[in-house]
């Protein structure tokens, strides 16, 4: 068991490791990075207090060069992100039968796990709020070495092939000319691009969803997206998809919402997942496996090394096998989250790769991308990075090395050292490749079982909500609606023809465009030069499966509130008693209730102490918060009456269809609004505190209340 140090509240052996390098600089005098004690630290050293500043500045030069040096390259891709420590124990030794992964299969085992979340298209400073896929990566230190299961929130992928990242990522990034838009795919040569690539069609359902605007990386899922290979103690070999389901649920915001958290507040998801650590509610995901036997691997109408096709639950079930806990929040950003480096082929014995083409291109090139970006082939060294377990190896040199490597034998085989560090046996915990039989052509070639483009486009679609349905519609309505170029909104109706004719006349609708009709047009245009265009178009399927439960966000977790923010409206004169009351019954769900009034400091109740004042309308907005609530008090009710940004606060919230509670004699400031006389679901008013509280905690437990985008008319 790790120790328990002073500022390491959940000490793992990770923890542990990481607090050697640590640097606290409390009550400590001020150095030079030679160790040197610092005298004065504001002035440089100057020819006379009037004179030119003199070369000789030892101390202005070391510090200015640091200073200057101080940025790396970002992340060509997943730029910006936010990340936390946990820990991760499974719940049983069931999974022995499928792998011999230590972490997976013995759950007295602890282990501890940094986790990185990201957006994809934007850089690093980009809004957290972008309608973009969500990284979900996962660095665990496993007594048998690190395993990064470097996963997204969507379970498939754009392209099935590697050789298509480059393109992919060069038309989604803000266009060369002139780099714009930032953090954003509305626009002509993403959209291009994809209009070409049939193969998208699947993920760009996905992407159009609302999983591409997730209220929080603490309520979205996880996937490994593609199969992987559990290997057992026996070398049996078994396909599995990898799984995270979030214990709070899957939600999202509405994308008018998003746009504007994008200017209120661009940090919102990295901002949420600092302060519910900090507020010990620690984010929890389930780990699940899809096991698939390898007599099975041609059972499905889809190929299992397809990365645009998920295994419908319906087909195989998840098995949740463990928990992840993220309970401590990074010391320093750039140290660890920026400086983490994370590798699908950062892999342990009892795992092992599927032949995947995306899969085996990545293999190459996350370590190419950290050695330009963290400067060097010793990345493995910075304290994020290492294992637990000690390094031996070979391996010497290079830029920043920090291992002190003894003895004389830098080579093997070596008489010197003993033959020292010598190889694993497999029983011993070495690493041995699955012995997977291949006896194949070299070719270029996608296999013909890649060619269904559609049907699970098809699926995903037609397993949404009506308001998810509409969703989807209307992110393709704006994104399109951005494309300037006529030709590739024309394709781009082509390609939604086949997934579903009635979610392509909507979009046509917005277009103010013909849907296609007449005979198919090629649809895929990425074919090789010598390629017939005609052998290279989608084939039709029978799908096994034609709706799925698990991939509507309707049918998630909608049973606790805790860690929602609510805001309470306010003004001199509120009812402090309501008031109150319903704070603590927020609290009593685990929920956060925030004073927002006309100015700081506090506000006077009609009865009763002072309430402090968290938040004025100034710096409040509606679409930071899960739910509003108004309680009565009668000059507190006038005031936020004849207040436009108290009339603003609920009419945006109605319009998000988040949960609105006020007490009956506070429904005079909902009669101000624009839905107050005639209130859709999810608007609860009551004179009784209890009661009132019982129901709004119910209705916020709902998330929203889509429904009322059907109604459409709150102009806020
Ligand atoms: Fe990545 N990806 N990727 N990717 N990816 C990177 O590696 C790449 C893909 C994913 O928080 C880069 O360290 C290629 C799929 C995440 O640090 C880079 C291909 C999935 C992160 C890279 C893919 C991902 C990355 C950039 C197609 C979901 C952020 C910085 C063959 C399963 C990790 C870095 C973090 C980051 C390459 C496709 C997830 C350039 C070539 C599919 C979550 O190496």
């Amino acid at each position: 068991m790790a120790k328990k140090t002073p500022g390491n509240e959940n000490p793992n052996p990770k923890t542990e490791q990481l607090a050697a390098h640590t640097e606290e600089s409390t009550g400590e005098m001020l150095t030079t990075n030679q160790g040197l004690l610092v005298n004065d630290d504001q002035n440089s050293l100057k020819a006379g207090n009037r004179g030119p500043s003199l070369l000789e500045d030892f101390i202005l030069r070391e510090k200015i060069t640091h200073f200057d040096h101080e940025r790396i390259p970002e992340r060509i891709v997943h730029a910006r992100g936010s990340g936390a420590h946990g820990v991760f124990r499974v719940y049983d030794d069931s999974m022995a039968r499928y792998t011999r992964a230590a972490f997976l299969t013995d759950p007295s085992v602890e282990t501890p796990v940094f986790v990185r979340f990201s957006t994809v298209a934007g850089s690093r400073g980009s809004t957290d709020l972008a309608r973009d896929v969500r990284g979900f990566a996962v660095k665990f230190y496993t007594p048998e070495g690190n395993f990064d299961l470097v996963g997204n929130n969507i379970p498939v992928f754009f392209i099935q092939d590697a050789v298509k990242f480059p393109d992919l990522i060069h038309a989604a990034k803000p266009e060369q000319d002139h780099e714009m838009p930032q953090a954003a795919t509305a626009h002509d040569t993403f959209w291009d691009f994809i209009s070409l690539m049939p193969e998208s069609a699947h993920m760009i359902m996905w992407a159009m969803s609302d999983r591409a605007i997730p209220r929080s990386y603490r309520m979205m899922e996880g996937f490994g997206v593609h199969t992987f290979r559990f290997v057992n103690g026996k070398g049996k070999g078994c396909f599995v998809k990898f799984h995270w389901k979030p214990l709070l649920g899957v939600h999202s915001v509405a994308w008018d919402e998003a746009q504007k958290i994008s200017g209120k507040d661009p940090d919102f998801h990295r901002r949420d997942l600092w302060e519910a650590i900090e507020a010990g509610h620690y984010p929890e995901y389930e780990f699940g496996v899809q096991i698939v036997a390898e007599e099975d691997e041609h059972k499905f109408e889809f190929d299992l090394l397809d990365p645009t096709k998920i295994i419908p639950e319906e087909l195989v079930p998840v098995r949740r096998i463990g928990k992840l806990t993220l309970n401590r929040n990074p010391d320093n950003f750039f140290a660890e989250t920026e400086q983490v480096a994370m590798h699908p082929g950062h892999i342990v014995p009892g795992i092992d790769f599927s032949n995947d083409p995306l899969l085996q291109g990545r293999l190459f090139s996350y370590t190419d991308t950290q050695l330009i970006r963290l400067g060097g082939p010793n990345f493995h060294e910075i304290p994020i990075n290492r294992s637990i377990e000690p390094v031996h190896n070979h391996q010497r040199d290079g830029f920043m090395r920090q291992q002190i490597n003894k003895g004389k034998a830098n080579y093997n085989p070596n008489s010197l050292g003993g033959g020292c560090p010598f190889q694993a046996k497999m029983a011993d915990g070495g690493f041995v490749s699955y012995p997977e039989k291949i006896d194949a052509k070299k070719v270029r070639e996608r296999s013909r079982s890649f060619f269904d483009h559609f049907s699970q486009a098809t699926l995903f679609y037609n397993s949404q909500s009506e308001p998810e349905k509409q969703h989807i519609a209307d992110a393709l309505s704006f994104e399109l609606g951005k494309v300037v170029t006529v030709a590739i909104r024309q394709r781009m109706l082509g390609i939604l023809t086949r997934i579903d004719e009635g979610l392509a006349a909507k979009v046509a609708g917005a277009l103010g465009m013909p849907v296609p009709t007449g005979p198919d047009q090629p649809v895929n245009h990425s074919i090789p030069a010598d390629g017939n265009p005609k052998d290279f178009q989608p084939v039709k399927v029978t799908a096994s499966v034609t709706k799925s439960a698990a991939l509507s966000m309707a049918n998630t977790v909608k049973n606790t509130i805790k860690s929602r923010k609510i805001a309470i409206l306010a003004a001199d004169g509120v009812n402090g008693a309501s008031l109150n009351a319903m704070k603590k019954a927020l609290a009593a769900g685990g929920a956060l209730g925030v004073v927002i009034a006309p100015h700081l400091g506090n506000i006077q109740p009609a009865k009763g102490e002072a309430i402090p004042v968290d938040q004025s309308f100034l710096t409040a907005a509606s679409v930071l918060f899960d739910a509003v609530y108004v309680p009565g008090g009668e000059n507190s009710v006038a005031a936020l009456t004849i207040n436009a940004d108290a009339v603003h606060f609920l009419n945006e919230a109605y319009r998000h269809c988040k949960a609105i509670a006020a007490d009956a004699d506070a429904e005079e400031v909902l009669n101000s609004t624009y839905f107050g006389k005639a209130p859709g679901p999810g608007v609860i008013t009551g004179a009784d505190n209890a009661e009132l509280a019982q129901r709004f905690t119910e209705a916020i437990a709902q998330h929203r209340f889509w429904e009322r985008e059907q109604e459409r008319r709150v102009p806020a």
